[in-house]
């Protein structure tokens, strides 16, 4: 793997192609275009996608461009490494195969630019979240994935889509953010005990970088709808970044 090393999650690619989603996307590719230039590795630490299935013979079309971007990218050099989010998690086996993107269906360790990382994208990592981890084992179990399969993919992706819509709705209030960060900090000092250098996380929305005076860092990568912000690790320095909009 080599440096610099990019982080960004939450892009939530919708598979609405109105005139906002391809704006959004239009950002994306510059982003992209800055990274191949650049060279390095590239994190996607989930929820990249809306919603992302794959059917045994069967992608989501919509993503048509945002595939092609990603393939021109790994084509280039960029090593493109994709930890799944609860957007994201239902892969088979085309992203890992001729996408050549290195998937990991949980949490993530790396060495990287003399760095330990730990990458996860942080979903059902909070106390209060019981409810929601045992809805993520069902959505994640052999048998709905195996039934969900068998729906015809023009009812299954609608599905889909009505649910996402439904999951977005029911947010946290923004009042809960500081001791969400501090629950969520507690994971990531339990990370550095074990030997990591730099824990980096998605899911929340929240853009956030703390570095402890012994050089630890826990980062909170925000999302690409209201902060446009992504992580970048370059010379051993973790920094977060704002693209310009
Ligand atoms: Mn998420």
């Amino acid at each position: 793997m080599t440096a610099p090393a990019y982080f960004i999650s939450d892009v939530h690619l919708s598979l609405n192609d109105g005139d906002q989603e391809q704006e959004r996307r239009q950002h994306l590719y510059r982003f992209f275009d800055m990274v191949r230039h650049t060279g390095g590795t590239l994190f996607l630490v989930g929820d990249f996608f809306d919603f992302w299935f794959e059917y045994n013979h069967v992608i989501p079309k919509r993503y048509f461009d945002v595939i092609s971007h990603l393939y021109q990218l790994h084509n280039s050099g960029v090593e493109i490494h994709f930890i799944l989010g609860n957007h994201d998690y239902w892969t088979n086996d085309f992203l890992n195969g001729p996408m050549g993107m290195h998937v990991y269906p949980a949490e993530a360790v790396v060495d990287i630019d003399g760095q330990r990382i730990h990458l996860t994208h942080g979903d059902g990592l909070l106390a209060r979240d019981t409810g929601y981890r045992l809805m993520r084992k069902i959505l994640r179990s052999r048998i709905t994935v195996f039934l969900f399969r068998w729906l015809h993919p023009d009812l299954g992706i609608t599905l889909a889509q009505s649910a996402s819509r439904i999951s977005r709705k029911y947010n946290p209030p923004e009042g809960f953010d500081e001791t969400r960060i501090e629950e969520l900090s507690r994971y990531a000092a339990a990370r550095w005990d074990e030997g990591c250098d730099m824990v980096v996380m998605g899911h929340y929305h929240l853009n956030r970088l703390h570095t402890t005076n012994e050089g630890k860092s826990f980062l909170l990568l925000g999302d690409w709808i209201y902060h446009y912000t992504y992580g970048k690790l370059e010379q051993g320095r973790l920094t977060l970044e704002t693209w310009p909009t």
